[in-house]
């Protein structure tokens, strides 16, 4: 495959499974994330040309630096995949913390603004790309104690849809993924470490796996060049909406 693609998260979850799945098809790859050792081992382990990226989405000033920094031969960048994001705290707005809001919002909406912008001018330049944003089945119905979680996919969603006019006349596709549950790390973050309240999100139902999104972002991304998948929801077979979960008892 010659496209070169930039993931933001690829250090778990989502973000890895789909750099596993463009690596084995050989995409050149440009992997983003915090957490350097998980950036290297992919590195190492993955049979394709990586380059990683080490900083912050909420730095906005790390974010240009690095994107600045990419050798010319990792320029052409074909796909963006907005994937960066976490849920911090499930708490009603009386309970909830405010570094937490802060967290969600920088990191899921203003994070994803300042990759997208970085990235933009290698996109405008060429009249040619991509930019795929994960969004959440929590941007579309707002469910209880979601509050800021669903507020800040909500803004990702708008702003998705703000790109996808803005980018029209230069036939740069947009597009976003919306999944519902999926067995990550998301849990763990969300709940600060406790493994047993994460493992329980995904208890008795059959959750969706990272590979399965990768899928779809193959889907999106494989799609003809006058085809924008705009907007896909996926759920797990057991979960019918943000609320509506067939848990086996
Ligand atoms: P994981 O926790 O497994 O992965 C999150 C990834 O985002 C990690 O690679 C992490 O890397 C990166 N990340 C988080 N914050 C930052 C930051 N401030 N700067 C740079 N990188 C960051 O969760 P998922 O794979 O599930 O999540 C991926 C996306 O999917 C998120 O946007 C999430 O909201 C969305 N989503 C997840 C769902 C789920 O049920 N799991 C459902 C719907 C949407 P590092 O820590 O190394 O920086
Ligand atoms: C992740 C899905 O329902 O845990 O965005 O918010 S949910």
């Amino acid at each position: 495959m010659n496209k070169t693609i930039l993931i933001t998260g690829a250090t778990s979850g989502i973000g890895k499974a789909t750099a596993i799945h463009f690596a084995a098809l050989g995409a050149r790859l440009i992997l983003c994330g915090r957490r350097q050792e998980r950036l290297d081992q992919l590195k190492e382990e993955l049979p394709t040309v990586v380059h990683t990226l080490n900083f912050d989405v909420r730095d906005k000033a790390s974010v240009f630096k690095a994107i600045d920094s990419l050798p010319e031969s990792f320029k052409n960048i074909d796909v963006l995949l907005n994937n960066a994001g976490n849920a911090h705290g499930l708490h009603d707005v009386i309970e909830a913390n405010l570094d937490d809001w802060d967290t969600m919002i920088d990191g899921n909406v203003k994070g994803v603004m300042y990759v997208t912008k970085a990235i933009l001018p290698f996109m405008t330049e060429r009249k040619s790309g991509h930019i795929i944003n994960v969004g959440s089945i929590a941007g579309l119905e707002v469910y209880p104690k979601g509050n800021v979680y669903c507020a800040s996919k909500a803004a990702l969603n708008a702003f998705t849809q703000g790109l996808r006019i803005d980018l029209n006349p230069l036939g740069i596709r947009v597009g976003a993924v919306h999944p519902g549950l999926v067995e990550t790390e998301f849990s763990e973050v969300r709940f600060k470490g406790d493994i047993n309240r994460a493992k329980s999100v995904y208890s008795q139902l059959e959750a969706l796996q990272a590979e399965d999104i990768a899928n779809t972002i193959a889907f999106m991304v494989h799609a003809p060049k006058h085809v924008t998948i705009a907007d896909i929801t996926v759920l797990p077979t057991d979960q019918a909406n943000a609320t509506v979960l067939n848990k086996k008892k």
